[in-house]
């Protein structure tokens, strides 16, 4: 390529070699009914170091998609028997939002309304099958762009920024998600709130630095004890706060007190000194009988009540 086009620069022959290597952790899910459109194409995507995965069915793509979550571009004909290409990408878009991936529609056919329906059906582009090799590569890399500039984006919103964890925002939103789920499903929850004791102090006594090293290892601490379906967030500047589902009152107690214990495991040396933060957590449940009919911001109202009879009660400790 480079021999053949005299005008190809150091500087863009850099840019298509990296986009070369990227491309191999770019993962691309076609799917199309026919074989030989399937073996064509994703032998062109291929060349160009994809890591391409095909389906011959809507269904079969949609059982792919579930396995792969690193997929970031889905490309569907239009015509399939069972499912087609507008309906599949319907299918995608009620679990997968376009922060997380972009899908080309694709087809033979001249009807000028397909590529319209693909895009109101939640698609990103659409490409005709006679297409041109460097228009089909265009449209691609810059769907994948465009994918993963709006993840980084998603991510920025969503996390804060020193430890990286769901940040207020997220943990309102999510929290309601998990909190309503719950409730629908008549399944135990709870909410905590905890917050670093005397955290102040470790900011006046060894400076802001540590302090936000402090912050990194307890986050790292709570964050090891979450399981998957918790969610832990930072609401604040020494406030964190924790939805745990199918957690019972019993069990409650328990699993703050073991959060508790593991940041007393914290030690941050500095200058031959120990800093040894502790927490104190306050957390109520979803008690059917007095809770029922009360929001997800009540509960946190009576989690940060809590939280304040611990502080009261010579903090480093869990009370309901
Ligand atoms: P208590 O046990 O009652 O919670 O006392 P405290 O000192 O932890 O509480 P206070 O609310 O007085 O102080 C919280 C401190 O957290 C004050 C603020 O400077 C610090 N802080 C908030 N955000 C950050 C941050 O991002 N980094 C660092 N290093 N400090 C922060
Ligand atoms: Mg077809
Ligand atoms: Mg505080
Ligand atoms: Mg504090």
């Amino acid at each position: 390529y480079v021999l053949k086009n005299n005008t190809t620069s150091i500087s863009s022959l850099i840019k298509m070699v990296r986009r070369y290597f990227k491309n191999a952790t770019t993962k691309l899910l076609y799917v199309d009914d026919s074989k030989t459109a399937q073996q064509f194409i994703s032998n062109l995507l291929k060349r160009y170091n994809f890591n391409v995965l095909t389906a011959s069915s809507g269904k079969e793509g949609l059982e792919i998609l579930e396995k792969n979550l690193d997929i970031s571009l889905v490309l569907t004909d239009f015509i399939m028997p069972n499912m087609d290409g507008i309906e599949l990408t319907k299918q995608i878009r009620k679990n997968y939002p376009n922060w997380n991936l972009a899908i080309i529609g694709l087809s033979a056919g001249s009807e000028q309304n397909i590529s319209a329906r693909f895009l109101k059906s939640g698609g990103n582009d659409f490409i005709n099958k006679n297409f041109h090799r460097e228009e089909f590569f265009c449209r691609i890399h810059q769907n994948i762009n465009l994918v993963e500039h709006m993840n980084e984006l998603h991510h920025v919103a969503s996390n804060d920024f020193l430890t990286g964890l769901p940040n207020r925002r997220t943990f309102f939103t999510m929290g309601e998600t998990l909190f309503e789920n719950a409730v629908r499903q008549d399944m135990s929850a709870i909410v905590a709130m905890m917050d670093i004791d005397f955290f102040k102090s470790v900011n006046d006594t060894w400076g802001h630095n540590i302090g936000d090293k402090v912050l990194q290892a307890v986050a790292d601490k709570l964050s090891n004890r979450c399981r998957a379906s918790d969610l832990l967030a930072r609401v604040g500047g020494e406030e964190f706060a924790f939805v745990g589902i199918d957690i019972n009152a019993a069990q409650a107690k328990q699993v703050l007190d073991d959060f508790r214990t593991a940041v007393e495991e914290v030690i941050i040396e500095e200058n031959g000194d120990e800093i040894r933060p502790t927490i104190s957590i306050g957390f109520t449940d979803i008690d059917f009988a007095n809770n029922f009919g009360k929001d997800f911001n009540s509960l946190i109202q009576f989690a940060d009540e809590a939280l304040y009879q611990a502080k009261e009660n010579g903090r480093n400790r869990v009370e309901k």
